[in-house]
């Protein structure tokens, strides 16, 4: 019996990692329920390609390639948003997440701008039409570009199928199909201006929803039409294998080719079955009302909600603020699948439950799926554009956290997702976390909207998963001395890294205490936590919790931002900065062994040349330091703020013209290499999620009674000037927003586009905390 006892005890610890919160879910309305985002532009990583909120949803996306640069390994083939790919740049223009978007890509010669409109009706979510127009870019018309259009659907999904229509002469007319979520429909493509010299079409199946590039590049041919020598690349038609018993397969990916001499013009029109009262087509003038009224709405909601042309912005400054904003909402993706994580129970890596997930992504080209503390800063965007959307894409979150009170750091959902992301870096650990910037999401919520209802509704549902995500973060990450904290999931026994990365706390490379171990204290984490217990008080009011449990709250904020408490932990007196505290030494190096191990080519190593003490990490100034003024909870009128407020100001620290620096340049790891492989990331470079908090912060402090109110207001206006200034002038220079920019010149640097947080310029312009 003891035995038996004890297996099912170690069962139940295997099964905790993947064991939902609980089963009231949420997300209570979905998929169709939602009938007006039932269809969206839901595969942020897809230049251009429409789905539902479906877990199983058919898919349509747009592929081009210029003739005469396609090459054999498939490279010219446009699909997926790559870096790679070098166009000149790409954005939603205008989006509003919900009826329409307006989207430029300049790719070399020729800009193709992609437009859809939807139009509810019928049961099946209604209608949309796209429209793909083509013109040079260069004035250099006449040159040949294929445009691609395809549907798919997964394979072996019940009751899902669509078939091609085709005419007398083997050209197809149109698509028709039927799926679970759609019910009947028909997609047509015609061509709406300009000149056409090849139109083909390809009806296959495809291995998967990831291989969508690498089926089309196995049905191209060449060919030659009558009367001509000309040859021309053309999809293959069908292409349909038999199955063992002699069937012939169902195609699920058929895709339409048009090529034509720029400038011209497609139009894809999706008509759903149900929809049997319609009036006229979403098509030709029809859909070019439709578009402007939409255009208009959105240039009133926008000066609505943002007020820049009243701030007297120019108009080219409010096309680049409605293109920051537009491609975030264009960038919110539907995801289905199931995480991968481990706890320390599990053998290896086990699967999380399927789940969907709706959410923003950071990067439409390098990171295409969720992030969690990178959705907390969407947030903040979103829910001043879109509250509806934001709770939604909140409660999709807080459904995939597990009965710990876990929520993984990173989301690869699903087959596209997966293919993305190199196997080393896709199981998610239960001991690890992430700030929790829902929190500044729902306290952002708190003081910016005012729909009750919809509030208490939703804060109370979500009410006992954020006391299991606070518990969580309060029993897990705890530090040994009381009220501190430490980030797990630092490797305390590589000799590889100058500085073993802190993943969890965001800041990846950011240099802490040189030798992990359990005498960490980290600032920046005491100070969410601090922050979150906060808006834990504030929402159980809200809610009308019963006082004891808000008192709770209210007493562990005072506890954890008591500065004296604070100082005593974190104030380093030698340096006069909030710093970490840990065994820590600077005298670390990275070097290759004179002895390579055999035949190996030889990597460096980290050199240790003083022993590391118990100290503060203070000899580092960065974002770190700034933790406590960040998150507001120095005092107005203690002498810890005159002191962070005048090394703000610094240019030896943080200080650039173009925003501040995450690492101040008097840093020993200031621009190091963390391996010889890895380049600075979070050591010197600029970064728009920290520098809009410290902007709101100092907003604040500057509003704020206190003796120091008026260099608050200084820093404030020149801080934020510098940050939209720069933001404008790369986005002009380069076409893109950046991951982040360089503190020496301001360019943009890492991964682009990259409309995650870089795009909380908008509420700096807007003046929006
Ligand atoms: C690596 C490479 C195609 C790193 O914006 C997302 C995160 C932030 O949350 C974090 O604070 N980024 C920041 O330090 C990007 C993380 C990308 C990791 C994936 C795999 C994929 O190659």
């Amino acid at each position: 019996i003891a035995i038996a006892g004890w297996f099912s005890y170690k069962g139940y610890l295997e099964t905790r990692v993947n064991t939902p919160y609980d089963m009231n879910k949420m997300v209570i309305a979905s998929g169709l329920d939602v009938p007006d985002r039932y269809w969206g532009t839901y595969r942020p990583g897809v230049y251009f390609g429409l789905k539902t909120r479906d877990p199983h949803s058919l898919v349509t996306g747009l592929m081009w390639y210029f003739p005469h640069s396609l090459r054999q390994d498939g490279s010219g083939l446009r699909h997926w948003c790559e870096q790679g790919d070098e166009l000149d740049r790409y954005a939603w223009m205008e989006h509003d997440g919900r009826t329409f978007g307006v989207q430029e890509i300049v790719d070399h010669a020729a800009i193709l701008n992609t437009t859809f409109v939807k139009r509810l009706g019928g049961k099946h979510g209604g209608d949309w039409t796209a429209r793909i127009a083509v013109t040079s870019n260069r004035n250099q018309t006449g040159e040949e570009i294929s445009l691609i259009f395809y549907t798919a659907i997964e394979e072996g999904v019940k009751g899902s199928v669509i078939k091609v229509n085709t005419g007398d002469e083997k050209r197809l007319t149109g698509i028709e199909g039927t799926t679970q979520g759609l019910g009947s429909f028909t997609i047509n493509l015609v061509v709406t201006r300009g000149s056409v010299v090849e139109q083909s079409f390809l009806a296959a199946v495809a291995a998967g929803l990831n291989v969508l590039k690498e089926t089309v590049l196995q049905n191209l041919r060449i060919a030659t039409q009558k009367g001509s020598s000309k040859k021309y690349i053309v999809l293959a038609g069908e292409q349909i294998p038999s199955s063992p018993d002699g069937k012939k397969k169902r195609p699920n990916f058929i895709a339409s080719q048009v090529t034509g001499k720029i400038p011209f013009e497609i139009e894809v029109c999706f008509e759903s079955g149900s929809f049997i009262d319609r009036i006229d087509k979403l098509t030709g003038e029809t859909y070019d009302r439709a578009l402007q009224t939409r255009r208009k709405f959105f240039d009133e909601k926008f000066e609505r909600v943002f007020k820049l042309r009243s701030k007297d912005y120019t108009e080219e400054e409010i096309r680049f603020a409605k293109m920051s904003l537009s491609n975030m909402m264009g960038s919110i993706g539907y995801f289905y699948g199931s995480s991968q994580v481990q706890s320390e129970y599990t053998k290896g890596p086990v699967p999380y439950w399927k789940a969907p997930l709706y959410t923003a992504v950071p990067s439409r080209s390098f990171f295409p799926r969720g992030f969690l503390w990178d959705e907390g800063f969407h947030g903040l965007l979103v829910s001043v554009w879109d509250l509806e959307i934001e709770l939604d894409i909140m409660n999709h979150w807080f459904d995939t956290m597990n009965v710990e009170g876990w929520i993984p750091r990173e989301m690869i959902l699903g087959q596209e997702a997966l293919a993305k992301v190199p196997e080393e870096f896709v199981t998610q650990m239960n001991t690890n976390a992430n700030p929790p910037t829902f929190y500044l999401t729902l306290h952002f919520i708190l003081r910016h909207k005012h729909d009750e209802l919809l509030e208490k509704q939703f804060l109370g549902n979500l009410y006992p998963r954020l006391e299991a995500w606070f518990n969580w973060f309060n029993t897990t990450q705890t530090g040994d001395i009381p009220s501190t904290y430490r980030w797990r999931g630092r490797d305390g026994s590589t000799n590889r890294e100058l500085n073993p990365k802190t993943l969890t706390s965001g800041l990846d490379d950011y240099p802490r205490a040189s030798h992990p171990n359990v005498d960490e204290r980290h600032v920046d984490l005491r100070c969410w936590i601090a922050f979150a217990a906060d808006v834990m008080h504030q929402i159980g009011q809200v809610i009308g919790q019963p006082s004891n449990v808000v008192d709770k709250y209210r007493e562990t904020y005072r506890y954890l931002s008591d500065n004296d408490l604070l100082n005593k932990l974190h104030w380093s007196p030698s340096t006069q900065t909030f710093a970490d505290f840990g065994l820590h030494t600077d005298k670390v190096s990275l070097r290759k062994p004179t002895t390579p191990p055999r035949s190996q080519p030889a990597e460096t190593v980290r050199v240790v040349t003083q022993d590391p003490t118990l100290r503060y990490v203070d000899t580092s100034f960065g974002y770190v330091s700034l933790f406590p003024y960040i998150l507001q909870i120095i005092d107005p009128d203690s002498p810890q703020l005159a002191k962070v407020l005048k090394d703000l100001r610094n240019d030896d620290l943080l200080w650039t013209k173009y925003g501040l620096r995450s690492l101040a340049k008097t840093s020993p790891f200031y621009m190091k290499y963390n391996t010889e492989h890895d380049a600075p990331y979070w050591r010197g470079a600029i970064w728009m999620n920290l520098n809009y908090l410290t902007v709101r912060a100092t907003y604040h402090y500057s509003n704020t009674d206190g003796p120091y109110r008026d260099e608050a207001k200084e820093i404030y206006q020149s801080l934020r000037r510098n940050l939209i200034q720069n933001l404008i002038q790369q986005y002009k220079k380069s076409g893109y927003l950046w991951e982040n920019y360089g503190d020496v010149h301001g360019e943009g640097r890492g991964s682009h586009p990259f409309t995650g947080w870089t795009s909380l310029v908008v509420l700096l312009m807007a003046e929006i905390y």
